[in-house]
């Protein structure tokens, strides 16, 4: 009875232990810098779950709900979608994907105020991000690939006049959130001007 109890007590302490080892990964860098790109090989790599802010946002645009024509107001213009929101949409699908070998964070957190609120999130379910990978790439380059993308897609965002209001808000909004994760050596870079395949070389070299 005694040896039962005790072999169930180590069960649990072992499973608890390693539902704590979920790695989570933020993939940062500005738009068009390939996060959805490396998201989905490293999804594939490591059997890890992809989290897109940008994919949940456009979904709901899509399905025409009353959430989406107000997300969509801000994203066709460029702009992103109030903090309060995306962080209630994130935390819902973070509890709903609690068990996940791992959690990829593609285009989160894109303000100071979302990085700490994912902090805070992430403590209070026992979690932490391991690590933010920076993807890298020359201003003119992600202008390029943004247009070409748009060309081929025909996203509503990535026409040139909205390409390049959302490069200065993530100059203004988005790239302070760097500091938050070097503060906290947290912080890696990846270089995505060459070819998708050297660029996914570094980051599994870092996962
Ligand atoms: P996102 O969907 O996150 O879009 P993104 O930043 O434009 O693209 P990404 O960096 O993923 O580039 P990709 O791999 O596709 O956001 C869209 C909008 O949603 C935002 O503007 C905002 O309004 C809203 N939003 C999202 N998250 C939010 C948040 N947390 N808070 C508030 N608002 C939020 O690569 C781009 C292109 O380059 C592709 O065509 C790809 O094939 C190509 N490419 C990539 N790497 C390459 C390489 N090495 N060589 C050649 N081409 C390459």
């Amino acid at each position: 009875m005694y040896l039962c109890t005790l072999k169930n007590n180590i069960f649990f302490v072992l499973i608890c232990g390693l539902k704590k080892t979920m790695k989570a990964i933020v993939l940062f860098g500005a738009p068009g810098s390939g996060k959805g790109t490396h998201s989905a090989l490293i999804a594939q790599e490591y059997n890890f779950l992809h989290l897109s802010t940008g994919d949940i946002l456009r979904a709901e645009v899509a399905s025409k709900s009353d959430l989406g024509k107000l997300v969509d107001g801000y994203i066709s213009k460029g702009a992103l979608v109030p903090d309060e929101l995306i962080i209630n949409i994130l935390a819902k699908k973070i509890d709903e994907n609690i068990d996940a070998n791992g959690i990829i964070l593609d285009g989160f957190p894109r303000t100071v105020t979302q990085a700490e609120a994912l902090d805070e999130m992430l403590e209070r379910r026992g979690k932490k991000i391991d690590v933010m990978v920076d993807i890298n790439v020359a201003e003119k380059t992600l202008f390029d690939r943004l247009v070409l993308r748009g060309s081929i897609s025909g996203r509503a965002d990535d026409t040139p006049e909205t390409i390049k209001k959302r490069l200065a808000v993530y100059r203004e909004q988005t790239e302070p959130v760097k500091a938050h994760y070097k503060r906290t050596n947290r912080y890696f870079s990846a270089d995505n001007n060459g070819s998708v395949e050297q660029c996914f070389e570094q980051i599994k070299g870092l996962i």
